[in-house]
């Protein structure tokens, strides 16, 4: 027997990124660990990406490509050849392209993170085709939009240096979920003494194991944050000196932060005064005795309408405080300003030759069924899904189901499994997963760029993304050089090698070591040395006012909660929010059975006294629903759901549940107030017994 062992990366959507070691045993990958020896990793894995083998060679997995055979939606198939499944689409986008190529739309994400098999060859291909552009907005436009606006770029505090922090605040995340690196950052922390406090409407898993827990309303960090600066400043716990040299609009700030005192904050976030002064006292008291406070800024809450502006407005307060002096100090959202990525050269958006539209991923529902128009252009005729499956992660899925059961809607998706998206397609494209293709990565939450080499032969007829589009490219006619270059020859392209963070290392190196830190500082504020056009941090933005929004840190409430919709609230009172499951990583392994299995079915928490108002019991199937849609689940009678909000993890397969639908139905396509982001969370519903 031949027994190697693979250097690869995992793949996922999660800061996370970690280095793979994958056993190989005659062709078989038998075992994929965690890289001891990278640091962020530490040799540890997530309970799902530890079973990625039995993802790999499921029973389930595409194999060959297929033609629809049913009804749309349906999801019967019949085994086609591969150069059946590629003349055929090309025949088609060439049908369409000769009369507008806009009205072809690629759709993805970040199935893979990796920078080959994500957009590289799939967007030089839609690029030279002229097809619509997709604005990916999905995930964390909004918070980004708001960090950049205050900070110039997404670079932040290094994951590595939170062990050394005396203060962590976990804002809007379950890292023990979703961001596990992280959280053993923090567990050593707290081991020497450090206070751990999560700020989270459910007492989450995470919120569980911190010292404290600040359970406000969904939507209200951007006033929470207010309430701190108004403390701060009023008790002199800010950092006169920082302030003076590395921000702007500190005058303009101090008046706005004067109108949100603790009463006001505490009313519009339901929760203590208490909470809001002792926040902002434990907060700006360390920072004042030279100690190292930090943010962790996470995803929660993002997705309400004033996402962005509660991110810009957390990011203000370690300025405030001075707390970016220290390496351990300051707030992390995402380090993904600070690798040298070269998505140019990677895209090539200059082989696009003329203007046209972009249409929204969060809004895919709508796009979908919208008619031609002069302001939209031409309606939809065809759609590629990669790295995605929106039917089941795009909000308002009645509407997003109803647009790809078009029967006169083209859908090719390329995909690993038969998913809810995969079941509306005509033409189903099997792809290789990562043990079988190459690739590198850059990552959102530590400072490694990462190789990927395949481990295994493709399975089946799988093929890489990349491989498929090329052989799309050569269907069409695209005959430029850069359609034909390898993926080894993407993946020395994705990033700059020239660059002062990345000297150290080319592609060659990086493919046999696995991982390379980038040179960056340490504290990477503590002189100031923002991005933002004043090269300060910006309390007072110029930028935000020009683009139509509060150049100060503001409070944008919710679209839909008791506060802001007391109409709509009297026939919806309960808020539900709809974060990621343990076991899940968005809707990938939902279909892998022992992760499955341990999330049981589809769940909904909810408080004793919201269910005792419904006559409802523990283990009750209810219906949530509002004017959208509705969706079953079994009830958890618990107060890990604060009094008025409902909780359902996610992100289910539709057809996994017993009615074939999951908490999408009731979410809306209501945008956020920056970054065109979706708002998940902004939802209000009631809930009754079946
Ligand atoms: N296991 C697992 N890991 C994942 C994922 C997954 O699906 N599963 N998804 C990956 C992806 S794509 C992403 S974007 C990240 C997400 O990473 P996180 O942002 O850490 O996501 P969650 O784990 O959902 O944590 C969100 C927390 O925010 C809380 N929350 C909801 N609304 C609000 C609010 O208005 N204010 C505040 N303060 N909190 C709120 C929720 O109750 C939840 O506990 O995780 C990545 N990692
Ligand atoms: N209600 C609710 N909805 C949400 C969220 C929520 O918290 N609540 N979270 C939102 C967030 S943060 C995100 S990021 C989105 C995530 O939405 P998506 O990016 O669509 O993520 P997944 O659901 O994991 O689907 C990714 C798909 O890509 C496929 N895939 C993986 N690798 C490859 C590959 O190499 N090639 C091909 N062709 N396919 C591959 C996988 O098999 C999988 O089916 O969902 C959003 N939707
Ligand atoms: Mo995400």
């Amino acid at each position: 027997m031949t027994t190697s062992i693979v250097r690869a990366t995992c793949p996922h959507d999660c800061p996370d990124t970690c280095a793979l070691l994958v056993t190989v045993e005659d062709g078989v990958a038998t075992q994929v660990r965690g890289d001891p020896d990278h640091p962020t990793t530490a040799g540890v894995l997530c309970t799902k990406v530890s079973r990625y083998t039995e993802r790999t060679y499921h029973k389930d997995r595409l194999l060959h490509p297929m033609k629809r055979v049913g009804r749309k939606g349906e999801g019967r198939f019949e085994r086609i050849s591969w150069d059946q499944a590629l003349d055929t689409i090309a025949a088609r986008l060439k049908a369409i392209a000769a009369r507008d190529a806009q009205a072809i739309l690629p759709y993805s994400y970040a199935g893979t993170m990796g920078l080959v098999q994500g957009e590289s060859m799939a967007s030089r291909f839609f690029n030279k085709l002229g097809a619509s552009l997709l604005d990916r907005t999905i995930c964390a436009s909004a918070g980004g939009a708001g960090y950049k606006y205050t900070m110039g770029a997404r670079i932040g505090t290094d994951v590595e240096q939170f062990q050394n922090a005396r203060l962590i605040l976990i804002w809007g995340g379950n890292p023990i979920a979703s961001n596990l690196h992280f959280w053993m950052r923090a567990q050593e922390a707290k081991r020497r003494g450090a206070k751990l406090i999560a700020i989270d409407p459910y007492r989450s898993l995470t919120a569980e194991k911190c010292h404290q827990h600040i359970a406000l309303l969904p939507g209200t960090d951007a006033a929470l944050a207010l309430g701190m600066m108004h403390v701060l400043i009023r008790e002199n716990l800010v950092d006169e000196d920082y302030i003076a040299r590395y921000t702007h609009g500190y005058d303009a700030l101090r008046e706005r932060a004067a109108e949100w005192t603790p009463q006001r904050t505490a009313e519009t976030c339901g929760i203590s005064v208490e909470e809001v002064e002792q926040l902002a006292r434990d907060y700006g008291a360390l920072a004042r005795q030279g100690e190292p406070v930090a943010i962790r800024i996470n995803y929660g809450l993002q997705r309400v309408r004033g996402g962005g502006m509660a991110v810009r407005n957390i990011t203000c307060l370690p300025a405030l405080v001075g707390a970016w002096r220290h390496a351990a100090g300051g707030v992390q959202l995402s380090s993904s300003d600070t690798f040298p990525k070269n998505s140019a050269a990677l895209q090539r958006p200059d082989l696009l030759k003329k203007q046209v539209r972009t249409l929204n991923m969060s809004t895919i529902g709508d796009a979908l069924l919208e008619e031609a128009s002069a302001e939209f252009g031409p309606k939809v005729e065809a759609v590629i899904v990669y790295n995605s499956n929106p039917v089941a992660v795009a909000p308002e899925s009645p509407k997003v189901a109803r647009g790809f059961a078009r029967e006169d809607l083209f859908t090719v998706v390329l995909e690993h499994f038969q998913t809810d998206t995969a079941d509306h397609a005509d033409i189903l494209l099997p792809a290789t997963t990562q043990l079988e293709h190459t690739d590198i990565h850059a990552t959102y939450g530590h400072l490694y760029m990462m190789a990927n080499n395949p481990a295994i032969a493709p399975l089946g007829e799988a093929k890489p993304n990349t491989e498929i589009f090329r052989l799309l490219a050569q269907r069409m006619g695209f005959d430029d050089a850069c359609f034909y270059e390898s993926d080894d020859e993407l993946a020395a392209q994705a990033f700059n090698a020239k660059d002062a963070r990345a000297i150290h290392f080319d592609w060659d190196s990086l493919k046999r070591k696995g991982w390379q830190k980038l040179n960056a500082p340490d504290a990477p504020f503590a002189e100031g040395g923002f991005a933002t056009p004043s090269g300060k941090c910006e309390f007072y933005s110029e930028r935000m006012k020009a683009d139509g929004l509060d150049p100060l840190p503001s409070y944008i409430p919710p679209y839909e909660s008791r506060a802001s919709n007391p109409e709509l609230a009297k026939r919806y009172p309960l808020a539900m929010i709809s974060p990621p499951a343990r076991n899940f990583l968005n809707s990938t392994f939902v279909n892998v059975q022992s992760l499955r299995d341990t999330e049981g079915e589809p769940h909904l928490d909810m408080h004793p006294v919201d269910a005792a108002q419904r006559g409802i019991e523990e283990g009750n199937q209810v219906r949530i629903f509002n004017d959208r849609g509705s969706f079953i689940a079994k009830v958890r009678v618990t107060d890990k759901a604060r009094e008025g909000l409902v909780v359902g993890l996610s992100i289910w397969w539709r057809k996994f549940a017993a009615d074939g639908k999951n908490a999408n139905e009731v979410t809306s396509q209501r945008l956020t107030d920056m970054g065109n982001a979706p708002t998940f969370y902004d939802v209000l519903v009631q809930v009754e017994k079946v």
